[in-house]
């Protein structure tokens, strides 16, 4: 069967990577990306619609226009953004799922992608190696309605038998798009103002250690979900995923390898400390390499040595 595909929220740091992968797997036509902005480096063979999806009746056109077979809905506020306008953050990520996965089932999409995120965690969770299941008690909007989430795409499953797949990533680390209003970005600035002026002052304490991925892996992981066969699936509310972890300092040293007098220092006053403070330092993803094989390839030097040397070459 010709597949269809959606992604809304095209132009984040997922969309545009995923965007390529899925267009070079199912081929250009089969695949239309949305968003409620239009793209800043079109690509002018893609093809693109502006779309807002808390409008209703347009999301329900798009439906009726394109009767999609699979969607991947990646709009979304995220942890720091979120924690500016909490309302619209909750919006945004609650009723943007909700209107998705109700047409989903009207329209018999046969697969749904949502992207969780290591925010569903919180300070009582446990720090090291956060385990699939344990306390979750996320204390940000968008950890908050990213759990909620995830309650709801397992709810689907089980009540409509909508074939919904998600992960909850990592901070992700990419060079192509800018990152949109986590809390994890400082590990893009960094290597922009290490290129651009030599210098970067990280809004995290030297010691905060998180969970990351490199992009290539998200996508390879996300399409690996994507093609597992249904049965394989325990999970049906968000999957563990994790590449590596490290600290501020730890990603200066490496950056230090290859550009010797980069400087860095840190702030000591910026909200997003105590957010990162009540994530996971590093998580086990032990179902999602049983369940679909998830193996991820890059490590810290390896995927500082991809960032700067792509982030060079733009
Ligand atoms: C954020 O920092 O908000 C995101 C995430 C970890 O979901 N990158």
């Amino acid at each position: 069967m010709e597949e269809s595909i959606i992604i809304i929220g095209s132009n984040g740091q997922i969309g545009t990577e995923l965007a390529v992968a899925l267009r070079n797997k199912f081929g250009k036509d089969s695949v239309l990306s949305c968003d409620i902005n239009p793209p800043s480096q079109a690509d002018p063979s893609a093809n693109f619609e502006t779309l807002d999806v808390l409008d209703k009746k347009a999301l329900r056109a798009l439906y009726e226009k394109r009767k999609p077979t699979q969607v991947y809905l990646l709009a979304a506020l995220l942890s720091a953004t979120g924690e500016q306008f909490p309302k619209k953050a909750w919006e945004l990520n609650m009723d943007g799922l909700i209107g998705v996965l109700d047409l989903s089932v009207e329209f018999k999409v046969s697969k749904v992608f949502w992207p969780s995120s290591i925010a569903v965690f919180g300070p009582h969770s446990p720090k090291t190696d956060t385990p699939q299941y344990c306390v979750m008690d996320p204390n940000t909007v968008y950890g908050f309605s990213k759990l909620a989430g995830e309650r709801w795409c397992e709810y689907y499953y089980q009540k409509h038998n909508l074939d919904v797949r998600s992960i909850r990533y990592p901070g992700l680390i990419s060079w192509k798009a800018a990152p949109g209003g986590g809390t994890t970005d400082y590990a893009i600035h960094i290597f922009h103002e290490a290129l651009s002026s030599g210098n970067y002052q990280s809004f995290l304490s030297e010691d905060t250690r998180l969970p990351m991925l490199y992009i290539d892996d998200a996508i390879n992981g996300t399409l690996q979900l994507m093609d597992a066969p249904a049965e394989d699936l325990r999970i049906r509310s968000s999957y563990n995923l994790t590449g590596l972890s490290f600290t501020p300092n730890e990603l200066g040293a490496e950056i230090r390898k290859h550009l010797p007098d980069f400087g860095l220092s840190y702030s000591d006053s910026d909200p997003r400390q105590k957010i990162a403070d009540s994530w996971p330092r590093s998580i086990d993803d032990t179902y999602a390499r049983e369940d679909w094989g998830w193996n991820p390839v890059y490590d810290l030097s390896k995927m500082a040595e991809e960032m700067l040397t792509n982030l060079r070459k733009q």
